[in-house]
């Protein structure tokens, strides 16, 4: 039955539905700009609920707008879970989440063209907010639903222009007045997540299906240095107090520990994976003026390892950095997201690795290897609920998070064929 699943799933359909998705916020570079909560995101929402509908699947929102797309199972037990994101980051690409979220629902397309009825109910998860560009953290749909106390703190997030999360969620879920409310934390039996790899290891081992075997740590922080505006052209250098001196100051003392950490081997399979990893993405300067001394500068910090005990040091290095070349009143450091390293269970990648092993043999292709994920995604915190695993498709020239962002086609179709057999096989699972 597994095999029959896999062997439904249609490329051109799936092909036509990434096409279809990526219109919305669709860019002329071929990137896709559809971050969580715009009218763009909203109407995408709309597109994939009426696709749904279309595949016989009831429609479900939970009170931080993750969509649910259910394909009631013989009997009413605990779902297998699937899917992803369709927020995308400011300058993002078509298959960052979208894929993960079409693929699932290529996947019901698969089951009932084969007829097939599953034991379990089978649920396509759209997150809200995986990626925490608007609003950070990241991954805010998925760690409410794990633990939903976390939303009041996710409420009161803002974004550059001012708006809270808690506002631009209220109409999402207005919005969406047309879909029956579920709560969060709901049991679910098991989850696969389908994703792009967003790096170079697939590629370089010329395979088209990894077995992920984990997630790697995560920080962020925001970092916030206090100065005074004054005249660029009539302030001695002495008597300045200037917030970007002190923000540069710090950003290379972080920048002289990221090699030094770096040198760390990775684990077994994976060069580098536990390496320091330093992105200092985020910056705000006021008043932002060619000629006058900044004010204030905002910075934020992502940090990501493997080995959590070098973001410990990583952490105290920065908190370090930011009594050195200020007083204390004048630096203010805050960390807004911490989520330690995932490891998935052996049971679930044995399952992963058995759909794409027979996925890559029909298709004459390589035997999918084993990685740990540099990307953070959604299965991070539903690892927190059930058994949880994900599978990844190669990236071209590892590139993501950018409009260039790009998978062959036939890795797409081989990535939805090894899903649709993990979840028809997990569905079908007596208890
Ligand atoms: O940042 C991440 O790892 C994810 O792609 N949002
Ligand atoms: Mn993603
Ligand atoms: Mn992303």
């Amino acid at each position: 039955m597994a095999q029959r699943a896999q062997d439904h799933v249609d490329g051109p359909r799936l092909t036509a539905s990434l096409a279809a998705l990526a219109r919305f916020g669709g860019r002329e570079d071929g990137g896709v700009s559809r971050q969580t909560l715009t009218e763009i995101d909203l109407a995408a929402r709309r597109h994939l609920v009426a696709q749904a509908r279309a595949l016989g699947c009831e429609v479900r929102i939970d009170d931080c707008a993750n969509l649910f797309f259910r394909r009631p199972g013989r009997e009413d037990l605990p779902p297998v879970l699937t899917g992803s994101h369709a927020d995308t980051q400011p300058v993002g690409g078509k298959y960052d989440g979208a894929y993960g979220v079409l693929a699932g629902l290529e996947v019901i397309a698969a089951l009932n063209a084969a007829g097939i009825e599953t034991l379990r109910p089978i649920e396509v998860v759209s997150w809200t907010n995986e990626e925490g560009s608007r609003f950070g953290p990241g991954t805010m749909g998925s760690s409410a639903f794990a633990e939903p106390a976390r939303l009041a703190t996710y409420r009161e997030s803002v974004d550059q222009a001012g708006i809270r999360f808690g506002d631009a969620l209220d109409a999402a879920l207005a919005a969406s007045d047309d879909v029956t409310r579920v709560p969060m934390a709901r049991p679910m039996a098991a989850c696969v997540e389908l994703h792009i790899e967003q790096g170079p290891v697939l590629e370089a081992a010329a395979v088209p299906l990894g077995v992920v075997t984990g997630i790697q740590a995560v920080r962020w922080f925001r970092v916030e240095c206090a100065g005074t505006m004054a005249h660029a052209g009539t302030t001695p250098m002495a008597v300045r107090r200037d917030a970007m001196a002190v923000a540069v100051a710090i950003a290379q003392d972080l920048y002289a520990l990221a090699p030094r950490a770096a040198a760390g081997s990775g684990d077994a399979g994976q060069p580098g994976a536990a390496e320091l990893r330093l992105t200092l993405g985020q910056w705000t300067v006021a008043p932002n003026s060619v000629n006058t001394i900044p004010g204030k500068v905002t910075f934020t910090v992502d940090m990501r390892c493997l080995d959590d005990a070098m973001l410990d040091r990583a952490e105290a290095a920065l908190r370090l950095a930011c009594t050195r070349h200020a007083p204390a009143t004048d630096v203010v450091v805050t960390r807004f997201f911490h989520r330690g390293p995932t490891y998935f269970p052996e049971a679930m990648l044995a399952s992963v690795q058995r759909a794409c092993e027979r996925a890559s043999e029909v298709a004459g292709r390589g035997a999918p290897v084993r990685l740990t994920s540099g990307a953070f995604h959604d299965a991070m915190y539903v690892a927190d609920l059930c058994p949880t695993a994900m599978i990844f498709v190669p990236s071209k020239g590892g590139i993501s998070h950018n409009a260039a962002e790009d998978t062959d086609a036939a890795d797409l179709v081989l990535g939805a064929r090894a899903l649709a057999y993990t979840v028809a096989e997990l569905a079908c699972r007596q208890p």
